[in-house]
């Protein structure tokens, strides 16, 4: 016999799991007793952060990653992070405590009488064990659910007396040594009519998503993308979590829009388009038009029944990216169609008080290291990053899928903590910083060395611009005066600065980056959109 306690605890060994993200309370206090020497727990302040922390981490490291929070109050602070980390399919395991099984019914204090329901909508599974010697089984379950695809989040309730029950060894001997795997292969006959098809295509183009980095499927992208010729477009930002494709190869073609009228007259010309792990397509704002271009045909390559299921046009076939790209690779000629013509850098502005969000972002480009990751999370100023930085090394930029704010601060430090011998920056408006803000203190507690490089617009520029875009006049709230995030980072024991001019800005990023310390540079920006 061996207890919950340590059946769980040789599972998440025995699964790579050995970095736990949470807020603990009375409910969790059982689960953390005699904590073992070879794990690590990192303190989030609230639990929103401890998710995006724990996201940041999955993401960065593409592995199963492990999150306590506390019952029903600690899981309700946590589930706008639930929704992102699911946009983002975050591979999350995510733990909570309850009442002790023999005060559920009665409902004593702390109990989370619908602890399934909470979470439900934004987690692939939502379980509480029947009884405390499924514990182990159901997490390990969890771990097989949250890593098969799509990855994502799942949640087991426990009650805080279960960790001390026992269990048997046999029982728990197979829930660990049990290896189950979901990277499946397409069917070879749909492989061989796809390449027939885009061999044949007069002018076909491929659009990249985030699943080819996650999957690692890059250098097939890339590979197929240079011997078919193919013109290769970034999915919608706002979807976008991650880059699939070399932003500065020369068969980039840039950001398709997110909306569905402009989206597809952007494609105007192709007559087969190829997604490749994407959800087709992450639009927003409503702009109504034809999907494709007259005479287009979509083929989506997707590891995701539902994103399969729910595109409104196209074929899709749901395997693995990489295997997927792979096997098509090898079954496409060279062709001879025409290169597509390099895209260039856009020029920023130049220097102007206060500084123009690109000239910023410009002045970034050049101080990030070659293996430099960026975090992004400042709306008004997205698409001047991804222009001005194009981005080409897998795994180099995380942007919060879903669009809840909070995930940019708290992901970069899990990012970071995934990701030591690389150099990440995080790139925040001053109105999003708020929605993590104590990701600072467990930077500064734990000595994640995130360079911090917040644009102060003294508003939420982007709404503006959507009030215009959506002609709503006289919105209030929109405004965000005296907001010193300086001060308020050096508060939770992160170095911070304010910059004005741009050597200032391109000297304090010189230094802050290879400091090794968690540092934040707060520059002041003009107000207003900011595309290239
Ligand atoms: C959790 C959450 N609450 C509210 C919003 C709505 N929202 C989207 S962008 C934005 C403003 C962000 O301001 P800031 O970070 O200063 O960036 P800017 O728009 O100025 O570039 C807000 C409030 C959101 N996306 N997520």
């Amino acid at each position: 016999m061996t207890t919950v306690r340590d059946a769980a605890f040789d599972l998440f060994r025995a699964r790579g799991m050995t970095t736990m993200f949470g807020n603990p309370g009375s409910t969790e206090l059982p689960m953390l007793h005699g904590y073992p020497d070879d794990f690590e727990y990192v303190l989030g302040l609230q639990e929103a952060v401890v998710v995006g922390m724990a996201d940041g981490y999955a993401q960065a490291s593409g592995k199963p990653t492990l999150v306590n929070l506390h019952t029903a109050p600690g899981v309700g602070n946590a589930v706008g992070a639930m929704f992102n980390a699911q946009a983002n399919k975050s591979p999350l395991v995510i733990t909570a405590g309850q009442q002790v099984r023999a005060m559920i019914t009665l409902q004593a204090n702390l109990t989370d009488r619908d602890a399934l329901r909470v979470p439900e909508p934004f987690v692939k599974w939502s379980y509480e064990p029947p009884r405390a010697e499924d514990v182990p089984l159901a997490l390990a379950r969890a771990v097989h659910v949250s890593t098969l695809p799509p990855k994502g989040p799942s949640f087991v309730s426990i009650p805080m007396d279960d960790w001390k029950a026992d269990v048997d060894d046999g029982d728990v001997a197979h829930a660990i040594a049990r290896s189950v795997s979901g990277r499946a292969t397409a069917d070879p006959e749909l492989v061989r009519s796809l390449a027939e098809r885009l061999a044949n295509a007069k002018n076909p183009a491929m659009v990249a998503g985030p699943d080819v980095d996650a999957s690692g499927a890059w250098d097939a992208a890339v590979a197929l993308a240079e011997r078919q010729r193919l013109p290769v477009w970034a999915t919608p930002a706002p979807g976008g979590g991650r880059i699939g494709f070399p932003e500065g190869h020369p068969n980039f073609r840039g950001t398709l829009p997110p909306a569905i009228g402009p989206l597809g007259q952007m494609l105007e010309g192709h007559d087969l388009v190829i997604t490749l792990g994407t959800s087709v397509f992450p639009y927003y704002p409503y702009i109504p038009g034809p999907l494709l271009p007259e005479g287009a045909d979509l083929v989506a390559i997707t590891s995701d029944p539902d994103e399969a299921a729910r595109a409104p046009m196209g074929d899709a076939i749901v395997a693995d990216v990489k295997l997927t790209t792979e096997a098509l690779l090898e079954a496409v000629p060279e062709s001879d169609r025409q290169a597509p013509e390099p895209l260039g850098k856009p020029q920023a502005p130049p220097e102007s008080d206060p500084l123009s969000p690109s000239t910023v972002h410009a002045a970034l480009g050049q101080a990030l290291p070659d293996d430099g990751i960026v975090v992004l999370e400042s709306p008004s100023s997205t698409m001047a990053l991804r222009n001005q930085l194009r981005l080409s090394r897998p795994g180099s930029y995380f942007f919060g899928a879903g669009g809840g704010l909070g995930f940019g601060l708290s992901a970069a430090v899990g990012v970071q903590l995934a990701q030591p011998d690389r150099p990440v920056v995080c790139v925040m408006g001053e109105g999003s910083v708020q929605y993590a803000v104590t990701a600072f203190w467990s930077a500064a507690a734990y000595k994640v060395p995130v360079t911090f490089l917040v644009l102060r617009n003294e508003e939420y520029s982007i709404l503006k611009w959507f009030a215009e875009t959506e002609q709503v006049t006289g919105a209030p709230g929109l405004h965000l005066p005296d907001l010193n995030t300086a001060e308020i980072a050096a508060g939770y024991g992160v170095k911070a600065r304010t910059v004005g001019g741009l050597d200032e800005l391109r000297s304090e990023l010189a230094t802050a980056i290879p400091s090794g310390e968690p540092e934040l540079i707060e520059v002041g920006v003009e107000p207003g959109m900011a595309l290239f």
